[in-house]
């Protein structure tokens, strides 16, 4: 495929030849078979999406399932060459499709094409874990006797994704898997189904070439339509499931019914701890970073400052003019910072939590209100909201998508980590210090309870390379790297008798 370029994502992309592809001046809202993608900045339609049903859903399920029995038998590395292309491919057009994540979804630019970049990443991580996918060998009891397990495909996938990672967290999950030697039927969200479209055509169209037809499978559908049989259905032993904890919980269940296994990556309430020997410049970069990129709407963003008394003035001094000074506005403008919440109902829930937080004594430091951006979409100002002196403010204990950050004080850093531990998820966490006591402290098993834990960087913007989730209300899921690739596969032990007399383990003697 030859290179494509920002300049008309929409053109230069593989969607026009999807069969469920419309175009935008035939894009109708009002029509349930459809879904919209709107543009966040503007609200104009980018193109309409024919949406699939339970004919479509049970189609891409056998189509997965005769992939599969074909695709567990190509060695390992050899998938992995797959894998390796559709990173390249990945490569040849990171601009556009870059590109089409900002149209989508309202990421800045630079934000955009690093969420093509973290699939790239994974491609080539899973390229070299192809030939690294290995079991344990532990000595038998048993005098010729051995003793070992090894890692076998697992089935087909089903993968459930977010609107505010379009692409990177079908690649964590669709690469992973492929090496594995599962195949993967992918629902991802219909505010993003465009990105979709054109990264699962990108990837099924490599493996295709190679002859590896019905790999990669894309199911556009309504929750009721696709997500729920989905989620029940047994021929998919492993569903990923990234979204709201209310949303997880459900999956959960069913998924849990049918004793069939659950990757879920949920929300987040994240929290960075600033004490008082911290490099405040460093802290107001990783928190502006962290707490206003993508509009706040990761699931990691920081959405708790828990700063030591002594420095969150001077702290808050240095981060509110950053705040001010930070552009709002297109994302595709190279100078914004902050592009629009998704929809006006993220606006609506912004405005709520401001107003909770004010009824619950929080004081607005900076912003609290809408931006004045006329393009059509919902832009909001980046906020930050100090909580009373008793630290007392029910409404940060929610995960509201969107560029809020409340302000918490503390003088002892063990009731700092208290603080910080006190949410019901435990995704990312950050302290800034430059005390080795204090950021051990933070690592200790009386630390930080989340899945990810940083010193001096903020919460968000992981590398895939190590593993991607966390605990409680987060789902307890893993992805990306480390060992994550364990839940992909089922595990086997073997024990192989080279002997010529039957011996029983535990000295049993039966006859
Ligand atoms: C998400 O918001 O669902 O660590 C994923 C990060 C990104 C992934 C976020 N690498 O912020």
């Amino acid at each position: 495929m030859p290179q494509t370029t920002a300049a008309n994502p929409l053109e230069s992309l593989p969607l026009a030849s999807d069969p469920r592809f419309i175009p935008a001046d035939r894009a109708d809202p009002a029509d349930a078979s459809q879904a919209v993608s709107l543009n966040p900045a503007t609200g104009q339609p980018l193109a309409g999406v024919r949406l699939d049903g339970a004919a479509e859903l049970e189609a891409a399920i056998e189509r997965a399932r005769a992939a599969f029995l074909r695709w567990r038998l190509v060695p390992a590395p050899e998938r992995g060459e797959v894998v390796r292309r559709i990173g390249h491919a990945l490569r040849q057009h990171k601009d556009a499709l870059g590109a089409l994540v900002s149209m989508e979804v309202g990421k800045i630019r630079s934000e955009g094409l690093g969420e093509v970049q973290e699939t790239i990443d994974i491609a080539d991580y899973a390229t070299g874990l192809s030939r690294m996918i290995g079991g344990r060998t532990m000595p038998s009891e048993r005098a010729d006797h051995r003793l070992f397990e090894q890692w076998q495909p697992l089935g087909p996938i089903g993968v459930i994704t977010a609107f505010n990672f379009p692409n990177a967290v079908w690649g964590w999950n669709a690469m992973i898997a492929a090496v594995c030697g599962d195949s993967v039927v992918w629902k991802p969200s219909l505010m993003a189904p465009l990105t979709a479209m054109a990264t699962n055509a990108i990837a099924d169209a490599v493996a295709s070439e190679m002859g590896h037809e019905g790999v990669f499978n894309l199911v556009i559908g309504t929750d009721d339509a696709v997500a729920k049989p989905m989620t029940a259905d047994p021929r998919l032993p492993l569903i990923s499931a990234t979204g709201s904890t209310e949303m997880g919980r459900k999956v959960g269940q069913v998924v849990a019914g049918r004793l069939g296994k659950c990757l879920l990556e949920l929300g987040g309430n994240n929290a960075v701890i600033v004490e008082p020997d911290a490099d405040l410049d460093l802290a107001v970069s990783a928190l502006l970073f962290a707490a206003v990129g993508t509009a706040g709407q990761r699931c990691t963003t920081t959405r708790r400052l828990i700063a030591h008394e002594s420095i969150v003035e001077p702290l808050l001094g240095k981060l509110i003019p950053a705040y001010e000074k930070a552009p709002i506005g297109d994302p595709m403008d190279e100078d914004t910072l902050v592009g629009p919440l998704i929809t006006e109902q993220s606006g609506e829930a912004f405005d709520g939590a401001i107003e909770e937080a004010r009824s619950q004594g929080g004081t607005v430091l900076v912003g609290g209100e809408r931006a004045d951006v006329s393009l059509g979409g919902c832009f909001v100002k980046p906020t930050i909201i100090r909580a009373p002196s008793n630290n007392q403010l029910p409404v940060a204990q929610r995960e509201t998508f969107g560029p809020i950050l409340y302000v918490f004080t503390y003088e002892d850093l063990d009731d700092a980590i208290e603080l910080h531990n006190s949410t019901a998820h435990g995704l990312s966490s950050a302290i800034m210090t430059s005390d080795v006591r204090s950021s051990e402290r933070f690592l200790s098993p009386a630390g930080s309870d989340c899945g990810i834990a940083n010193v001096n960087i903020g919460t968000s913007g992981a590398e895939i390379g190590g593993a991607f989730g966390g605990e409680k209300d987060t789902g307890g899921g893993r992805e990306a790297g480390s060992d994550s690739w364990k839940a992909y596969m089922r595990r086997q032990t073997c024990t192989i008798n080279y002997g010529a007399s039957l011996r029983l383990a535990q000295g049993v003697r039966f006859g």
